[in-house]
């Protein structure tokens, strides 16, 4: 039997509440499970999306890019030992159709596993205060936390000599974006992507679609140090919307049109432009929650002459097992500075990074311990 650590976390009390870092005991890991240190934790939208009004169970104890080191190891797990570097992902069954395909992302189990706020075996919970159960098991890890349980499937051993802190974005907003890029949409070399919105999701798709040497990698966003970056980083034009209204038209006289786009934003709006911006077979990768009302805009005839799709993507279509190691690869050949969209902040200033994430004044927040 393990042994359960006392640990700190910081749990939303209710929707709209902020952060507020609590003493809580995370339990020992079951067979099938890990128990890992945390170091460093990103923050992605979706945790900000959850707590204000993503539908999620409440208190909760949410992040889910996690980074950290393995202090135990259930009896079952092979593969993974004390001391292990790791990368923290998302859960999946291993077993239905989806998972069988080698889609993951699209485990018909994702939301009990990752949502739901405890185990989906059993409803029991990971983490307790004062001898009650807290809702944790976000993304199989609630990485806003000292401790975290994982399971070995979205537990990513890496090299020792990777900047430990600053990896756990890996597990899900760069994956996120790179993984559409490259996994979901199968931009290759030459091939030309107009990328909108320039966040971390954004940036990371334009940063894989440069590691496959893609050609044309238009960048379209309002924030001129954003647009900035992605300019330093690899993308061929940055389009600002606040200084050229008629995107479309500047996309058009830039290259023509796209193979390819992906939407970041989640503005009906902005994806009907991305449509029209797709050359014939061009394919528009989805990734920006939108309003809940939302329908899909764009102009069915003209998506029909030009045989052009559009989808939702989940977490790049990855398998964070090969995913991630692959992006890695990439990193160490200085093809994907993923490090420059990053800036640390201590844990307890987790409401800070997060506020910074939302002004757009940081791209990637991550909380080290
Ligand atoms: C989430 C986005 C909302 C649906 C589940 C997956 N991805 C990452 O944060
Ligand atoms: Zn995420």
């Amino acid at each position: 039997m393990g042994t359960a650590r006392k640990a700190r976390a910081a749990v939303v009390r209710k929707t709209g509440a902020p952060w507020t870092i609590e003493d809580v005991e995370v339990a020992a890991p079951r067979e099938d499970e890990v128990l890992v240190r945390m170091v460093g934790t990103g923050i992605c939208h979706t945790d900000i999306a959850c707590r204000t009004g993503f539908p999620v169970p409440m208190p909760i104890v949410l992040g889910h890019e996690g980074a950290g080191v393995i202090e135990e190891v259930g009896a079952k797990v092979t593969g993974l030992k004390a001391g292990d570097h790791v990368v923290l992902s998302f859960d999946s069954c291993g077993k239905c159709h989806n998972c069988e395909q080698h889609q993951p992302a699209y485990c018909f189990d994702f939301y009990p596993r990752n949502l739901a706020g405890m185990r989906s075996a059993d409803g029991s919970a990971t983490v307790t205060e004062a001898g009650l159960p807290l809702n944790a098991v976000f993304f199989c890890q609630s990485s806003f936390a000292t401790y975290a349980i994982a399971r070995a499937v979205n537990t990513i051993r890496i090299d020792k000599d990777l900047p430990l802190e600053i990896m756990g974005p890996l597990g899900c907003g760069i994956q996120t974006g790179a993984g559409a890029a490259v996994n979901a949409l199968g931009v290759k070399a030459g091939d030309s992507l107009a990328i909108f919105g320039g966040g971390a999701v954004g940036l990371s798709a334009m940063l894989g679609a440069r590691a496959v040497n893609a050609g044309t990698v238009i960048v379209v966003e309002p924030n001129i140090a954003r647009g900035k970056l992605a300019l330093e980083l690899g993308a061929t034009h940055v389009i600002n919307p606040k200084e050229i209204t008629d995107v479309l038209a500047e996309i058009k006289r830039l290259c023509g049109g796209v193979n390819y786009a992906i939407d970041t934003t989640g503005i009906p709006a902005v994806m009907g432009v991305a449509i029209e911006a797709l050359l014939p077979r061009g394919m528009l990768g989805l990734l920006g929650v939108p309003p809940p009302d939302a329908t899909l805009p764009g102009n069915l005839f003209s998506m029909l002459v030009r045989g052009v799709g559009a989808r939702y993507i989940v977490e790049g279509d990855s398998d964070p097992q090969e995913f991630i190691p692959r992006m890695i690869g990439w990193y160490k050949a200085g093809k994907f500075p993923f490090d420059r969209l990053v800036k640390k902040f201590p844990f307890d200033q987790i409401n800070e990074a997060a506020h910074a994430s939302e002004t757009g004044e940081v791209i990637k927040p991550v909380l080290v311990f």
